[in-house]
């Protein structure tokens, strides 16, 4: 007779969506952000990866866009997971190192960059995961993108990235 397994007693969560900035401005960028969107596909309590368009984008520094810096390669991923927020966050981290990423200046050039925007509608402002991204609202490499996914999207506190688009677009 076959062992009988108990069933699991942890509680299960719902899955959520999640999105995700992916950002490259060193290397074969575009490969970059395919090879990692297939990396979180493949995460455990990762039930579906939709991809926007990639965007060229002009490097943001922190004084201001530096059409002279390598251009980056944006997009975004919507991410439905069970997974919890800061394990989903610590494993992007673990994917950005597999691509070499080395943390030198701030906003310094980077082999790949994968920014936890939105968690659901989570709002979260513990030091090691803050949610929303706090910089998402002024950004439109990351909320062009992600209107491209989801013309309905919101982000939490902030309200329709569509209005949000507009305004930044002036
Ligand atoms: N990311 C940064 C800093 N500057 N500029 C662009 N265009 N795209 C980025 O993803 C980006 C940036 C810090 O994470
Ligand atoms: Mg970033
Ligand atoms: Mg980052």
């Amino acid at each position: 007779m076959p062992p009988i397994t108990p069933p699991d007693p942890r509680p299960g969560r719902d899955a959520v969506t999640a999105v995700v900035a992916l950002g490259a401005n060193l290397g074969d960028r575009a490969e970059t952000i395919r090879q990692a969107v297939q990396r979180i596909a493949r995460l455990p309590l990762v039930d579906e990866v939709r991809l926007s368009d990639l965007h060229e984008t002009v490097a943001l520094r922190p004084d201001g866009p530096d059409p002279d810096a390598p251009a980056y390669v944006n997009a975004v991923a919507l991410v439905t997971t069970r997974l919890a927020p800061q394990v989903l966050l610590g494993l992007l981290h673990a994917i950005e190192e597999e691509h070499g990423r080395e943390r030198h200046e701030r906003w310094g050039d980077r082999t790949l960059d994968l920014d936890l925007i939105a968690f659901g509608d989570l709002r979260s402002d513990d030091q090691h995961v803050l949610l929303p991204h706090p910089r998402a609202a002024e950004r439109l490499f990351v909320l062009e993108p992600w209107l491209n996914l989801d013309p309905d999207a919101e982000l939490p506190g902030h309200g329709r990235v569509a209005d949000l688009v507009e305004a930044l677009r002036g």
